[in-house]
Formats: structure tokens, sequence, C-alpha cells
């Protein structure tokens, strides 16, 4: 172990010669060797999925040479380094990704053609790495991209869970569950590191030891579980650099166990062993709130304890003591998840490091940066005190510790006020007296990040205003940011072609501002043609998946209108579905002329509910049966169509979105806290229809009011509408329409009963009956600019043209200069 520099490696920097070549015959025989060798299948005789992993592992061969390179460099460096803490990360499929960032995508078509195989074809046959639920996750993925690529010095920390977020099955119209045992099949992407191991303790008691003189706290922990490292190689684009993902995953110690042993019960304490794996085994799915659970917490532990170690630990490596550690490490806390990092560095500091208390304190306070990602005060993790103290005893006396001090402190600024004291403090007296992740987070960052602008006036103004007072400073914004190297050349790449040859140039995928190029160009009647033929192509190979799908034919001249995320209350996919209904019931209400007026449209509704939300459930039964009915009605043919696409994940993401003329993003405004799926709709040139919500707002600013279809309350209107409480005027569309879902007209009436009360009677708290007449307006106004393709067009390409600021790189390169302190390490060659 760390022999890098053994065999005088030095001397072989710059010998390009040990690289492996990447022309054609070379690949071929690299795919054929490995074939054989590493599939152990027969050169002569294997079929696409086996042809998919020699592949794979073809290009894993070149990301190894990169990424072995990257991490030689940066340890020759020694620069601050960045370590992104998520509990997770939503990566999708890896093959074209690494393959086009690595620039040997088109290389390795050509040669694989010669073999009578398709790139294409062979990239499908991967399934999704799916560690995460939504929004968060998958940010964490794009910012690992962007890091890779803008050459930061950066490591991703997160848990290799053997279930990924649950499969969704719809039968009958309702969600069912089916686990996600992805690794299945093997992972060609991950490479494990079997020395690569940190003891994990949980459980025990705090002890008082005597120490020069004085006395120390020890922890005498009760059970100790083995993370193991898995390492995912994050390739950058046009770059060497190539980063870490590092997860962990849980085995049984191997610290002897005399006792158990002894008692002869041999059996039984093998298979109490094999309990330590549960604590990586399952990705908690649920993206609302904390749930108290042991194993969740365990989780966050474990993973917690396991990157600090190897943080620490590298750190270590070359420098003997923690004077420089804040000029070198900057931990990145993604969302309160990861925050039990604070106490555990404070930890590792005092009690073993032996550090004193206000020299580790200082570290912490200098170290730590925070991103929430929510705007509700509910959606904020509290962890009951009597679970930290049976699993983190020590960790529970070091909390206590901190509220202490910081109490003390508050006391000075603000005096005795205790209404304001118990709320700002970490520690929360009630019925369960619990620890506010949140706070403990905010105390102990020197920075606390909001994900969109007006999120983060929303966490000054209500959120963490007590804190805001205190510490104006410490509160910043980072916009959200997607990749455009997933996003458009991935997913979309004859867009992708098309925007480079129109701008005379592929600099724009790590240079993203020159889309905005494009503008110029927003009224060539050349370039609407390519447009519009690259468009129509997708929405084809989109109406293939969705017959395959769901056996509905539909017809790519009518819109597609596509709203695809979580399951939310909030996000309105109910507020989709009853103007879907109210849109049905105009077309079968209308004389039969009057019909060829109407513009076609194909709604899609894709999401997960989390297992245990009701209403969620119901709104995708409610999708279904509607879809049901309309599909079906002779009278409506081609004019309406619903479909729900079920599973939706990243690669059905990447399917949908360059095929959509619409997409929604319509949560009642105050509610997101950014949104990202908006961006890569827009990226696309997909044109939207939303409220003004998030980082909508800041699209408007980038693409303008006129290039996209805006209805709703508005932010500051919404807590005064909701005091209106039934005497809220309603539109009578709106009322008929829920009246369809009450009546049964679409079936399963008292299925929908639960449904139909939430938004009627004073209930409505996302104020769909308020926002639905804006809505069916701006609806309309989406089909009446249909029809004109000219303008939908020229509406489509300043989308795309405005997107530059929506990109990942934006946001990373502004968390390192403005957060985290950190410099771009390039790596030579
Ligand atoms: O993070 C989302 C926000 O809703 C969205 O507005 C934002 O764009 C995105 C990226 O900043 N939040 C989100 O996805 N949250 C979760 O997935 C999540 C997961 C787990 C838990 C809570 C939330 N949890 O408590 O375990």
């Amino acid at each position: 172990r760390g022999g890098e520099t053994r065999v005088g490696v030095e001397r072989m920097f710059g010998l390009m010669d040990r690289f492996l070549k990447s022309d054609p015959s070379s690949l071929q025989k690299d795919i054929l060797d490995h074939v054989e060798y590493t599939v152990a299948r027969s050169r002569f005789s294997f079929d696409d999925f086996e042809a998919y992993q020699a592949l794979a592992h073809s290009v894993r061969d070149r990301l190894i040479e990169r990424w072995h390179d990257t991490q030689l460099h940066f340890k020759k460096k020694d620069p601050k380094r960045i370590y992104f803490l998520s509990m997770e990360f939503l990566m999708g499929r890896s093959l074209s990704n690494s393959a086009i960032n690595l620039g040997i995508r088109d290389q390795y078509a050509d040669a694989l053609k010669e073999l009578g195989f398709e790139f294409e074809v062979l990239a499908e046959q991967e399934g999704d790495a799916a560690l995460g639920n939504g929004g968060l996750a998958r940010l964490s993925a794009c910012q690992m991209d962007s890091l890779a690529t803008m050459d930061y010095p950066a490591w991703g920390y997160g848990l290799r869970y053997q279930y990924g977020l649950f499969r969704q099955v719809i039968l009958d119209g309702y969600q069912h569950e089916q686990p996600d045992y992805w690794l299945n099949f093997g992972n060609p992407w991950e490479i494990e590191r079997v020395h690569v191991t940190y003891p994990v303790k949980f459980y025990g008691t705090v002890e008082d030891e005597n120490f020069n003189g004085g006395k120390r706290k020890v922890w005498l922990p009760g059970e100790t579980v083995e993370a193991v490292a898995y390492d995912n190689p994050i390739p950058g684009h046009g770059t060497r650099n190539t980063i870490t993902l590092r997860l962990w995953a849980a085995k049984p110690s191997d610290q002897i166990d005399m006792e158990s042993y002894n008692t002869g019960d041999y059996i039984n304490a093998v298979v109490n062993r094999q309990r330590a794996e549960t604590i990586s085994s399952v990705l908690f799915p649920d993206d609302r709130s904390y749930q108290g659970k042991e194993l969740r917490l365990k989780q966050q532990y474990f993973f917690v304890s396991a990157s600090l170690q190897d943080i620490i630990r590298r750190f270590k490596d070359s420098h003997s003591n923690f004077d420089d550690f804040p000029e070198k490490v900057a931990l990145q806390l993604n969302d309160t998840h990861p925050s039990l990092a604070i106490a555990e560095v404070m930890r590792v500091l005092v009690d073993e490091e032996h550090l004193g208390w206000n020299r580790a304190w200082d570290i912490v306070c200098k170290i730590f940066s925070f991103t929430t990602h929510t705007v509700l005060p509910e959606g904020l993790e509290k962890v009951p005190v009597d679970l930290l103290e049976s699993l983190l005893p020590r960790h529970l006396q070091i909390i206590y510790d901190i509220n202490f001090d910081y109490i003390e402190e508050l006391k000075k600024r603000i005096g005795l006020d205790y209404d304001r004291l118990s709320r700002m403090s970490i520690v929360e007296d009630g019925a369960i007296k619990s620890i506010r992740m949140a706070n403990l987070a905010i105390v102990c960052s020197h920075t606390v990040n909001g994900v969109s602008r007006v999120h983060s006036e929303l966490l000054k103004t209500r959120v963490f205003k007590d804190f805001y007072e205190l510490w104006p400073h410490k509160f910043d914004y980072k916009t959200n940011g997607v990749t455009q190297r997933r996003w458009i050349v991935v997913s979309n790449p004859s867009l992708s072609a098309l925007i480079s040859k129109w701008l005379g140039t592929e600099a724009w995928i790590r240079d993203v501002d020159l889309l905005a190029g494009l503008q110029e160009q927003a009224a060539n009647a050349d370039l609407h043609e390519e447009w519009r033929m690259v468009r129509k192509v997708n929405k084809m190979r989109l109406a293939e998946y969705i017959e395959a799908m769901s056996g509905v034919k539909v017809s790519v001249s009518a819109m597609f209108d596509v709203q695809i995320k979580r399951i939310h209350e909030y996000k309105r996919q109910l507020l989709n579905i009853l103007g879907i209904v109210h849109r049905y019931d105009c077309i079968k209400n209308m004389e039969k002329s009057d019909r060829t007026k109407v513009v076609p449209r194909v709604c899609i509704i894709g999401g997960k509910a989390a297992p245990g939300y009701e209403i969620a459930r119901k709104i995708i039964k409610l999708c279904n049966a509607v879809a049901e009915k309309i599909n079906n009605d002779p009278d409506v043919g081609d004019l309406l169509k619903l479909v729900f696409i079920p599973d939706y994940n990243v690669s059905v993401a990447e399917l949908v979105i360059p095929g959509a003329d619409l997409s929604q993003h319509i949560s009642t405004a105050g509610h997101e806290a950014s949104g990202t799926g908006s961006m890569k709709f827009l990226m696309n040139g997909c044109l939207l229809l939303a409220t003004e919500d998030g980082s909508t707002v800041e699209i408007i600013e980038e693409i303008g009011k006129d290039n996209m279809f805006l209805f709703g309350a508005k932010m500051h209107e919404v807590p005064a509408l909701r005091e209106k409480g039934p005497t809220l005027k309603v539109p009578l569309q709106f009322a008929r329409v829920v009246r369809m879902v009450r009546d049964g007209y679409f079936g399963f009436q008292d299925y929908f009963e639960s449904l139909c009360d939430k938004v009627e009677g004073g209930n409505d708290f996302y104020l769909l009956g308020y926002d639905f007449q804006s809505y069916l307006e701006a609806q309309a106004a989406a089909d009446k600019t249909f029809v004109d393709q000219e303008k939908w067009t020229r509406m489509s390409i300043l989308s795309t043209a405005g997107s530059g600021r929506f990109s990942s790189d934006r946001t990373i390169e502004e968390y390192a200069e403005k957060t985290w302190g950190i410099e771009p390490c390039r790596c030579p060659f």
C-alpha cells in the first residue's frame, strides 16, 4: 500500500507510449480481449450484453490511466481539496458519458461497427446507478462532472447502496415498488479497494480516563463495522483530469470476537456478522422528511466516519500537524444528511488527536460549508436524542458541549430572549427531545448556501431568519445548474452536432456561455429547418418508446407536453391532470366541426411517489385512470393522449427531454427550492410552462417572459390567499373537473375521494383552484404559439441560447471561488 513512486514512476512521466491506444484496430483488439478474458466468452460468439461488458471494461482501462495520473498529480501538488459529502448520487448510466468525456466515443462507434455492433445499442444494455431520490442526488452527479471538467481537486463521498431507488411498476394504474438490485449484473465502473477499509464504531459507553494529570473522555464502542471503499472514476471533458467518487460499503469487521466463537454457536456468530452489511443495503426512498429511524442514522454516521478517516489519513500523509488543515481541506455538506461530520471532526481532533477543544473548534468553523435544498421547515432533519445517545453517545456529548458554548455566546449577543434562544438552540426540547441538524450545520459552517436566489431570500426571511439576523455574512446562494455534457451531448447528440455546426465550434461543451451565440441566428430559416428536423427525430424516438411502454400510439405532429419529476402535492401534478380533464371535457362538448381547431397534444407524466406518501400514490392512479378513459375514447383520437411513463429515472429523462415540446414546472410559488429539470429542458430547446418559483425566476431573467408561458399566484401573494380558506374564489371549470373525478367519471370513486377533498372546501393548501384559470390561459397561449411553427422554433432556439447560466460549471465555479477557496489543478498531459 502507498507505494506509488516505488519504481521510478517519476521517470515515466511523459512516456506516452505506456498509454492504451485508441485507433480502431487497437480498440477492436481490446474489446475482443475483454470478451475473452474479462467476460470469459468466446470472441467468436457473444451477445449485446456481453459486448457492452467488454466495451465498458475497455473504456474503464482508459479511465483508470487518467485517474492514476490525476491522483498522482494531486498528491504531488498538494492543493486545497474539496470533499463533497452526499448521501445520494444519481449517476445514471456511465458508458456514453465516459467515452464522450474521454473524447473517444466516435472511435469506439467505428470500431464496433466493423465488429457488427452499434455503440448506441450497447449503451442501452447498461442499467442506471440510481443511488438517490431526485433533484438533490442528480445535482450531486452533475456537480461531480463539472468538478472533473474544470480540473478541481475534488472527491465525492457517499454510500454504495446494494439496492438503489426502488423500481416503479404500474399494475392496474397503481404504483408498486420493486427492489433495484442493481449490482446483479456486475458494475464495471467501480473499483473495489479491498485495502482501503476503516472500522466504524457504534453504541457503547463513554468513560472518563486519567490523562496528563487531567481527565479525558474515552468512547468504548459496542459494535464495529468495516467500511470498504469502492472507487468510481469521474472523467472530465477535454482534460485528463479524472476524479474519484468514493462510495462505502459495510462489511463485517475483521476484529476477532473470541467471546461469540467460544460459546460454540459458530453458525449464529457468522450469521450475526452478516448483519453488518445491512447498513449500506438500501437507499431510503423518501425525499420529503426525516423519519427518525435508527438504520438511517447508522447510514449517516457510517458514511461520515469512513469518509473522515480517509480524508484525515490523506492529510496526515503529508502534514505533521493540523495547523494547515483549513488551508488544505474544505468539507461540503450536501443538505443536513452528512452533518454528523461536524461532531465527528470534533471527536477525532479532541479525543484521538488530542488537540484542545478550542483549537479543534477553531478548525471546524473554518472547514464546513452547508447547502440546504428545502424551503419547508418540516423538511429539516431532527434526530431524537435517545436514538443518538444509544448509537453515538460521545457525539451527543459533543453536540451538547457545542450547544452550551454557542448558547452562552448567543446570550451575550441577543440577551435573554428565551423564545428566540430556544428557537435557535441545536437541541429541541419537547415531547421528543431532539437534535436539529440544520441548526448544528448553520452554527458550525462558515457558509450556508441556498440553491436559487428566491430560495435564499426565503431562508433569510423565514426558515433561518433568526440565524440570518445574527450572521448575515454566512448566508449566500449558488443557483443550481446541470451539466450540458450529460444533458445535451450525451442525451441529444443530433442537437449537439447542430449547435456545434452553427456556432462553428465545439467549445461550448466546456464553455457553455458560447451558446448565447445562437441568439443571432434565432431567425435564420436554414437553422429553423434543421432545428425542427432534429426535434422531430427525437420525438419519433420518444413516440416509439411510448408505444413500446404503454401500447399507446401517438402522433409526432402533436405537441408533446411533459411533466417528469418526483410526485409531490406541491409540484402539482394534480393541477396538470385536472387541466387535461378540462381539455378532454372541452373536446367532448364541442361541435364536431370545431374539433379541427384543437391543437393536438400528447401529455406525458412520469415520476415516483415515496412508498408511504398516500396522496402521491393516488395522483399516479388518477393519471392512469384518466389516461385509460381518454386514450380509448374514439371521439378524441389524436387530439389528446395521456401517457404515464413508468419507472422514471435518469435514462428515461435522457430519452424524454430531447423529445419534449413543452415542459411543466408548476409548483405553488414559494415551494420549489430551485428545480433543475427545467434547466435540462431549456438546454434542449423545450419551452417552459411555469410558475414564478425557484430557479424559474432566474430563467425568466435570461430568456425573457415572452419566451415562456407563465401563470399563477406570485410568491408574496400566497400567504394571503391561503388565509382566505373556503372564501377563496375558485373558477367554475375547476369545480366541474373535480366533480367529474368525485362522481366516478374515471372510476374508483371512493379511492379518489380523499384526493378531491385535498383541493376543495378550504383545504386547497397548494392553491390548485386559485391558479386553475391562469393555468388554462397559459396552456391556451402555448396552443396558439404551437400553431405558429416559425415563432415556436424561434422561442425554442432562444431557450437553448439562453440556458448558459444554468450549467453546473457556473455553479461549481461560484462554489470554488466564493465558498471553498479552491483552485484548478490540471493534470499536465
Ligand atoms: O433539490 C431538491 C429540491 O426539491 C429542488 O427544488 C432542488 O432543485 C434540488 C437540488 O437542489 N430536493 C431534493 O431532491 N431532496 C431530496 O431528494 C431529499 C432526499 C432525502 C431526504 C430529503 C430530501 N431525506 O430527508 O432523507
